[in-house]
Parts: structure tokens; C-alpha cells; sequence
């Protein structure tokens, strides 16, 4: 990603000076200019920048409203902004910081302590950003099974908490499709834990690619899945069970697992109906119907 730094300046004078200076010590790809506010604005919006040099008193839309504007938009409070003021403009220095700014320069600008400046910023943003792709790395890490890649319960629980709610407000039906493979046990002593394991994910990649993109495919327990299905009434979510159960028994395996046909009894609930009205009772009626689909003989849908 090339990096840009935006100048806005009502003085050209002044930009010129400033894009020199730091294109000598090649701080930058890009290097933009604005002569007020709103041409920085917009400039912005077209295309982010890494670093904002901004002077205060401008025509038109000057520093202050443009900071306020920065903040109030989501992509754009977090590119730091360096004030360009008067030597003796101790107000409006402490202004520009409370409203926003990280730093300032004064005008007439010493070279050197411009680029050392731009030099801290700059450092900050790669630590913050580092810092969030950390943070996101650490979201997906904690939303997610380590064996299969499929969401966790707690993600699980999460979404039900999140979805369902979100639903009911919207008037929409809601599915959840339980599943547990049959017989788990006897291909774990048969073959061995770590092909146990293999099956699990063969299984969990099916049920990845068979999903929808708003659907939620969950390890629900050791060999159990959960599928949340919004916006999916009682037949489209019977539906997509035994598109499910049939894809599972049709998996074929390698290796040493090869003459193997593993095959998975689902329980499906849907709201609206009768008994359902909420999250609990939701999740224990797909729960009570996969106990009856393991009852009246496996390898089968109940809802
Ligand atoms: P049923 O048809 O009634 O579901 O029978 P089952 O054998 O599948 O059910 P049971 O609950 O008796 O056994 C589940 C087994 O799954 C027991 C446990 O050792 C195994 N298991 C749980 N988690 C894992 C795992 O992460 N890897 C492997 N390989 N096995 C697991
Ligand atoms: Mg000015
Ligand atoms: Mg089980
Ligand atoms: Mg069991
Ligand atoms: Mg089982």
C-alpha cells in the first residue's frame, strides 16, 4: 500500500515548502494538497490518507471545523492530523489538540523538527494499526474451533443472542439445525483418535461450503454441529437438513479411513411456531428433535 500524506494550507507558499521538505526525506508515496478545509475534505473521502499536515485559520471551512468533521466520520478519525499555527497561538494550539489534533507545528516552519514530527506520527499509526490487526486476529482466534475452523459455542451463542432478537423484530422465521454424527465412538476405536479428528473436519468443511453467507456453521460439542439458518422457515430448514444428512453419508475418505461411510442424525427447530419463543426453547427443541432422530434410527431428519 503506498502511503500519502495530505497538506492543507490556504497559503501555496506554505504547501510547497512542506511537500519539499518531506518528499527530501521521502517520508511518503504520495503527497497531496488542499487549500481549505473542504478541499481537504473531500480529497479525503475520495481517498484516505496516512497523515494530515492542517493549517487553523483558513478560508471557508478552517482547521477547527475540519477536525470536528474528521471525528464525526468513522474511516476518517483515526488519520492523524498535525496542526500548522502561529508561533505565539497558544489557544489555538490547545484548542486543535482537545478537538482532535495530535500534534502541531509552527509557521515559519523549522525543517527539521517538521519531519522529526511527522516522523512520531507516523510511528504511532503503524503501532496502532499493528495493534488492531492483533486485536482482530485475536476476536477471530477466540470466535473459533481450533480443530474444524468452524465457529465455537461461545461464537455460537453469541450470534443466537445477536440474530435472534434481530429476527423476531423483523418478522422473520428463524432455523436452527442441530446435527451429531452417529456411531462417533466405534470410528474412534475402529481407527484411532486422530482419523476421529479427520472425520470431523472432512465433515465441518462439508457443512462450511454448503452454508449460505449469513448462516452460522458452529462445533457445538465434541462430534456435534450447529447451524443457525436466518431468515429460513420449517421446509427450507428441512430442506437444508437432509441436503446436509445426504451430503455426509456421500463423503468419501482417504487413506486408511477409506471404505468408511459416516452418517449424521439432525434435529431442526424453527420460530415462529407454537412452543417456541425463545432462544432456550429453540435451541431445546432442535436438541429434543435430534435426540428423536437418534431414537427412530439415525441417519435421520426430525423436527
Ligand atoms: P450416537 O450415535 O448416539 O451419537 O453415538 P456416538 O458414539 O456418536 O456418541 P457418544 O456421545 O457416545 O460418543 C461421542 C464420541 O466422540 C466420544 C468422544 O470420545 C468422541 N469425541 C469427542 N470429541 C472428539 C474429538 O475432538 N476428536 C475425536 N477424535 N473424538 C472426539
Ligand atoms: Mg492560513
Ligand atoms: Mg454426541
Ligand atoms: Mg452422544
Ligand atoms: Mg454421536
Amino acid at each position: 500500500m503506498p502511503t500519502s500524506v495530505l497538506v492543507i494550507d490556504d497559503s501555496e507558499m506554505v504547501r510547497d515548502q512542506i511537500i519539499q521538505t518531506l518528499r527530501k526525506c521521502t517520508l511518503f508515496d504520495q503527497y497531496r494538497e488542499a487549500g481549505d478545509g473542504i478541499e481537504g475534505f473531500k480529497a479525503l473521502i475520495t481517498e484516505p490518507a496516512d497523515l494530515v499536515l492542517c493549517d487553523l485559520e483558513m478560508p471557508r471551512m478552517d482547521g477547527f471545523k475540519f477536525l470536528a468533521l474528521m471525528q464525526s466520520q468513522k474511516g476518517l478519525k483515526d488519520i492523524p492530523v498535525i496542526m500548522l499555527t502561529g508561533r505565539e497561538d497558544t489557544e489555538l494550539k490547545i484548542r486543535g489538540l482537545e478537538q482532535g489534533a495530535c500534534d502541531y507545528v509552527t509557521k515559519p516552519f523549522d525543517a527539521g523538527e517538521l519531519v522529526a514530527r511527522v516522523k512520531v506520527q507516523l510511528k504511532i499509526k503503524a503501532l496502532q494499526d499493528a495493534l488492531k490487526r492483533s486485536n482482530e486476529l485475536l476476536t477471530e482466534l477466540s470466535n473459533t474451533d481450533p480443530l474444524t475452523g468452524l465457529s465455537n459455542r461461545r461464537y455460537f451463542a453469541e450470534t443466537l443472542e445477536r440474530e435472534f432478537p434481530r429476527s423476531v423484530r423483523k418478522n422473520e422465521s428463524f432455523s436452527l439445525a442441530m446435527g451429531d454424527i452417529d456411531y462417533f465412538k466405534k470410528i474412534n476405536d475402529t481407527y484411532g483418535h486422530q482419523e476421529g479428528d479427520m472425520v470431523l473436519t472432512t465433515v465441518a468443511t462439508f457443512i462450511r461450503n454448503l452454508i449460505r453467507r449469513y448462516d452460522v456453521a458452529a462445533r457445538y460439542g465434541g462430534e456435534e454441529f450447529a447451524v443457525i439458518l436466518p431468515d429460513t422457515d420449517a421446509a427450507q430448514a428441512i430442506q437444508f437438513a437432509e441436503r446436509l444428512r445426504k451430503g455426509v453419508e456421500a463423503l468419501t475418505f482417504s487413506g486408511r479411513l477409506q471404505p468408511l461411510t459416516v452418517t449424521i442424525s439432525i434435529g431442526v427447530a424453527t420460530f415462529p411456531s407454537p412452543q417456541i419463543d425463545s432462544i432456550d426453547k429453540l435451541v431445546r427443541s432442535a436438541d429434543e428433535a435430534l435426540y428423536r432422530a437418534k431414537k427412530n434410527g439415525r441417519n435421520r431428519v426430525e423436527s
